[in-house]
């Protein structure tokens, strides 16, 4: 990577890690209170801390790391940003950190309790979000440098597919543009009104279909980085090759057209919203679940032909030989394993009468403790072990390596713990975004209780993790010994097909997605909009 480029990467790592810090310690904070055994000094609400931990590691951890590492991706594989893109590029980031800052403080104050999806009709003050605004516009300007360099590669390259680890942050990046529109048109026409007090009321089913028809596809914007790197780097990293590089672009596109149209899962119980509608985007909720499948057979591939090129023989010969004392490898690995439960977890959620028993319980926070911060944040840990050092120009020593390996194996262990006990518990009926609360002792809560003790226990094993993964961030960041280290990206094992280059149509991949939208959501807005609730003005966004 260039190193003005690099500079760019780490300056968004670093904010990355400093929410991580801050976000883990309030989740600490959070299971403790649920646990019953402890109580939030000087009056700070649970409801505070919680906002706080779901935004930092949800929306600022992901959103940071992610535009740092496909920069880095970026230059490395097309390489050194133009001076305009790299300008875009810090642009960005100081909008992002501005409004980052912005937002954390309204939080930190007590005036945005209102935890990270901001549901109205809870409120916060217009702070927060302009804070989030900001964010995002911030993140269209990192955007659009990515693919002003992308198209000057492409015109410079002509008849050539592109590098995949470039093709695969674009789609990340045309996916993320796409869906924040949806959570921009929210926050810009119908939050900030409200708080301001120009308006009186707000339209809460609207704000709400547009949250999600957001909040979906951001979820896949934190998946396909990880799945950048079980594709690209992974193969490198044991020293194999990437099973099919069309089969990866495939997937990536299919994550593109099914991932957006998709919202109204998280809206199965809500009144207004037609059951045919929401028919529809569960089927389009199957269609997305097919592209991660086809990614589970991309890695046993990989690692099969990998093993059997060693030597490997039997069904699972080449498990012996892939590398566990490698940090890089190892991390994303327990990601992967982890990603099988979290995986089925969706799609019980996503089937429409076994929403009607986990919706709302703390079944679903254990399902994206699993997704978004197991698999997703495990792999970034392990793609950390070799980005950081190589955008520093150091190496990572032997012991850090060891560290590496044991803070996974810290992370899996308080993660199963704490996920676990949170599936059970939300079996069982106990309620998501509550603090501890035995409900006048009813017996059904009482049951609750040895699961919540649990998930505190799980909740303190994994502050450990964080402790030890910003040790070893900081190492590698400023202590580490000079020298240098490579950013792995492996070759295809089979020469680019055409398909690749059909794969980069954008105008017929674009226009899929807009017209699958324009099914999914036309009539169902029509319907929320003329159903407004009685006294609602204008267009009825109030
Ligand atoms: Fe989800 C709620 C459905 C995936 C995150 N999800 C959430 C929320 C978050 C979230 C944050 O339909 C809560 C939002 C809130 O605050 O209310 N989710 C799905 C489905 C999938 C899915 C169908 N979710 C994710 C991912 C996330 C994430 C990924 C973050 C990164 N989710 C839902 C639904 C809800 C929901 C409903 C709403 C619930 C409600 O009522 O509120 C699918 O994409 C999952 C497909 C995945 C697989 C797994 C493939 C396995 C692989 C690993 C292979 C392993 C290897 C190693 C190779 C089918 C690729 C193996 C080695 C060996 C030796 C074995």
């Amino acid at each position: 990577v260039d190193r003005r480029d690099a500079k760019l990467a780490l300056a968004h790592l670093f904010v990355a890690f400093t929410a991580l810090a801050l976000g883990g310690f309030a989740g600490l904070l959070q299971t403790l209170v649920r646990s019953g055994k402890f109580e939030l000094p000087a009056g700070i609400s649970y409801y505070t801390i919680l906002t706080t931990h779901g935004v930092l590691l949800g929306l600022v951890l992901t959103t940071f790391f992610i535009i740092g590492f496909q920069f880095a991706a970026v230059s490395r594989t097309t390489g050194a940003l133009s001076d305009g893109s790299r300008r875009l590029g810090w642009i960005g980031f100081w909008m992002m950190t501005a409004g980052t800052a912005c937002t954390a403080f309204f939080i930190l104050t007590g005036q945005a309790s209102v935890l990270y999806t901001f549901y109205a009709p809870l409120q916060a003050h217009a702070g927060f979000y302009i804070g989030l605004a900001l964010v995002v516009v911030g993140s269209w300007g990192s955007g659009f440098g990515m693919f002003a360099h992308y198209a000057r590669w492409r015109k410079a390259h002509r008849g050539q597919a592109s590098p995949l680890l470039a093709f695969m942050s674009v789609t990340n990046m045309v996916l993320w543009l796409i869906c924040t529109l949806g959570v921009a048109a929210t926050v810009v026409f119908q939050l900030i009104p409200w708080s301001l007090g120009l308006t009186d009321r707000v339209n809460v089913l609207l704000s709400r279909t547009l949250f999600w028809y957001f909040g979906h596809p951001l979820v896949y914007f934190w998946l396909l980085p990880a799945y950048m790197v079980w594709y690209a780097v992974i193969p490198k990293v044991i020293g194999g090759k990437i099973f099919s590089d069309s089969l990866a672009r495939l997937a990536f596109i299919l994550f593109l057209l099914f991932s957006i149209p998709v919202g109204f899962h998280h809206q199965l119980l809500e009144p207004g919203i037609s059951p045919f509608w929401k028919y529809v985007q569960v089927v389009l909720t199957f269609m997305v679940i097919i592209p991660s499948l086809m990614t589970a057979f991309a890695m046993f591939a990989t690692f099969e032909s990998y093993g059997r090129s060693q030597g490997a023989t039997g069904l699972f010969g080449w498990w012996r030989k892939l590398p566990w004392g490698d940090a890089r490898f190892f991390a994303p690995f327990v990601g992967m394993l982890f990603f099988i439960p979290a995986g089925t977890g969706g799609i019980i959620n996503a089937s429409h009468q076994l929403n009607q028993v986990v919706h709302n319980t703390i079944w679903v926070t254990g399902h994206f403790h699993l997704t978004v911060a197991t698999t997703v944040v495990l792999t970034f840990f392990g793609a950390s072990y070799w980005l950081i050092p190589h955008l520093t120009g150091r190496v990572m020593t032997k012991a850090m390596n060891r560290l590496a390996i044991i803070q996974t194996i810290v992370w899996a262990v308080g993660m199963t713990f704490m996920s676990g006990s949170m599936h059970f518990a939300g079996l069982l009926g106990a309620p998501r975004r509550s603090a501890f609360s035995t409900y006048g002792n009813s017996p059904q809560a009482l049951e609750w209780i040895p699961y919540q003790i649990a998930q505190a226990v799980g909740g303190t094993i994994l502050f450990i993790g964080i402790i030890l993964i910003l040790v070893i961030v900081i190492n590698l960041a400023f202590f580490a010994p000079k020298g240098e280290t490579e950013f792995p990206v492996a070759e295809a094992a089979a020469p680019q097909e055409r398909a690749a280059l059909a794969l980069e149509n954008w105008k017929l991949w674009i226009g899929l997605v807009v017209a699958l939208i324009v099914i999914a959501y036309t009539v169902p807005l029509i319907d929320i909009i003329q159903n407004a609730p009685p006294g609602s003005k204008g267009y009825k966004l109030w």
